[in-house]
């Protein structure tokens, strides 16, 4: 593998040197620079200040230790993290992972990309990115409260509405963004929009909860009507069974189409008439139960083992809502073979570079989901405008800016695509619009 352009090469030499093993994190950053040789060659003043040598390197990365006490009385110890990558545009801004796959090449693969989101938005946001390697599963309620305190214990001093807002990501949702600005509020005494995905009656924002998946299928109906195509009466299978995909069926239902698989990190489910969403919600939200019960109470619908298995359901449209790496290059083969036409990323990363190449070789619509995944932190970014103002928007109105938002997303990738060269490849196009913004306010604030 090589980057033709020889500055962008050796540049991915020195971030590979300097951050060895760092797998995530050097795919990130690779795909990143891979696109960029149209714009080193047509701005060589932003080469020459440096930008892209600094863009690569996080502005801090702070690594802790969480202690807390379990329900057994037994001293449990994790590794928290926040990287703060960029604040050209605004506060460091992105959510926070509990997972136990969270590593250092983890989170700065989810902060480098969060910067490019963020700026995609068009609101002011830096990028950044947190988490631990702690597992929520089979945790109770008491034990996701102690750690929450205990992580944000560490993580208030790094943090504030000015400085970097954290939310949710994955093992992250409403109740623990709760447990965790309680904890804030505590420490420092004081209330303001330090975070965001809190809950409705604390400061947080109608739409907020549904707009990571909502904002993805806005995205690809721009991508779909570009090309002559929309989502009605078209069969989709979608990734993962937690926040993102449960929104994003919901939204491919109200537009028509026919969600037919979920999944989480055991199994799938497939249910031919069109999955439950009343159901999933129950098992998933309510009861925090794995998928393989949807199948056990809806008659018709089938469990597999295996969550890679998804990929060989016959489907229009591929919506890959789980987890990095988590669509292969021979999955993205299939998925081409059974005549799927187009893949839009709600989670962060979550096709391989190989499974980039099949799509792009078969003529597969693909929408990379630093572009097509930023609903979520877009209404983020419109909490902390209503946070600032004192006031909160109505459902509707939060949810007219999403769209205006998502759309000017596709146009701005769409738009760099053309201008530099690699007309219909959002990859590049949505690297090259988000990286543009951040480059001009790097320069613009002198050598940092
Ligand atoms: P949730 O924790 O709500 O759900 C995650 C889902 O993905 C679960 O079904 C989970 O299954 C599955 N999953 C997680 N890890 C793996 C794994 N290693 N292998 C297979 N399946 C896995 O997270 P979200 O829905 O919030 O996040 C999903 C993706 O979307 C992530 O990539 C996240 O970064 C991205 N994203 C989230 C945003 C948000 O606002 N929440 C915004 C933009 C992007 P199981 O229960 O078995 O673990
Ligand atoms: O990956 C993401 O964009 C998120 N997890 C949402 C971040 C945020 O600050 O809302």
């Amino acid at each position: 593998m090589s980057i033709k352009n020889e500055y962008l090469q050796s540049l991915y030499q020195k971030v590979e040197q300097r951050s060895a093993g760092e797998k995530e994190f050097l795919q990130a950053v690779y795909e990143v620079l891979e696109s960029f040789a149209p714009v080193v060659e047509r701005r060589p003043d932003l080469v020459k200040a440096g930008i892209l040598d600094r863009l690569v390197e996080p502005e801090r990365f702070i690594q802790f230790r969480v202690a807390w006490v379990d329900d057994a009385g037994a001293v449990q110890v994790n590794r928290g993290f926040r990287v703060q990558y960029n604040s050209a545009l605004g506060p460091y801004k992105g959510g926070c992972r509990f997972h136990p796959s969270v590593t250092a090449s983890v989170i700065k693969f989810l902060g480098f990309e969060q910067v490019f989101k963020n700026s995609l938005t068009g609101l002011p946001m830096g990028g950044g990115k947190g988490g631990a390697d702690f597992d929520p599963k089979g945790k109770s309620d008491n034990e996701i409260m102690r750690f929450c305190q205990a992580f944000m214990t560490e993580l208030y001093r790094h943090i504030g509405p000015d400085t970097d807002v954290p939310a949710g990501d994955i093992g992250v949702g409403a109740r623990e963004v709760g447990y965790m600005f309680g904890q804030y509020k505590r420490i420092v005494n004081e209330f303001t929009g330090v975070l965001t995905g809190k809950g409705l009656t604390y400061g947080g924002s109608l739409v907020r909860t549904q707009a990571t998946g909502y904002g993805l299928c806005y995205y690809t109906k721009e991508m779909l009507a570009a090309n002559g195509k929309s989502f009605d009466g078209q069969t989709v299978v979608i990734s993962g069974s937690g926040n993102v995909a449960v929104y994003a069926a919901e939204k491919t239902a109200q537009l028509g189409g026919k969600v037919i698989a979920l999944s989480d990190s055991g199994g799938y489910v497939v249910d031919k008439d069109g999955i439950d969403l009343g159901l999933v919600r129950q098992i998933k939200e309510v009861e925090r139960a794995r998928i393989s019960e949807y199948a056990k109470r809806k008659t018709g619908a089938e469990y597999h083992e295996g969550c890679r298995g998804i990929w060989s359901v016959k489907c229009d449209i591929a919506l890959p809502c789980a987890t990095q790496n988590e669509l292969h290059g021979d999955d993205a083969e299939k998925l081409a073979v059974n005549g799927c036409y187009a893949v839009a990323e709600g989670a962060n990363m979550p096709c391989t570079p190989e499974a980039v190449a099949v799509f792009q070789k078969n003529g597969v619509l693909y929408a990379p989901g630093k572009a097509s995944n930023a609903g979520g932190v877009a209404t983020s970014g419109l909490e902390m405008s209503q946070n600032s103002l004192r006031l909160s928007w109505t459902f509707e109105e939060v949810d007219e800016r999403l769209q205006n938002i998502m759309k000017g997303i596709y146009k701005a990738g769409e738009d760099a695509a053309r201008e530099y060269g690699c007309e219909g490849n959002l990859v590049a196009g949505s690297n090259i619009a988000g990286f543009l913004k951040v480059a001009e306010a790097m320069k613009a604030q002198g050598v940092f």
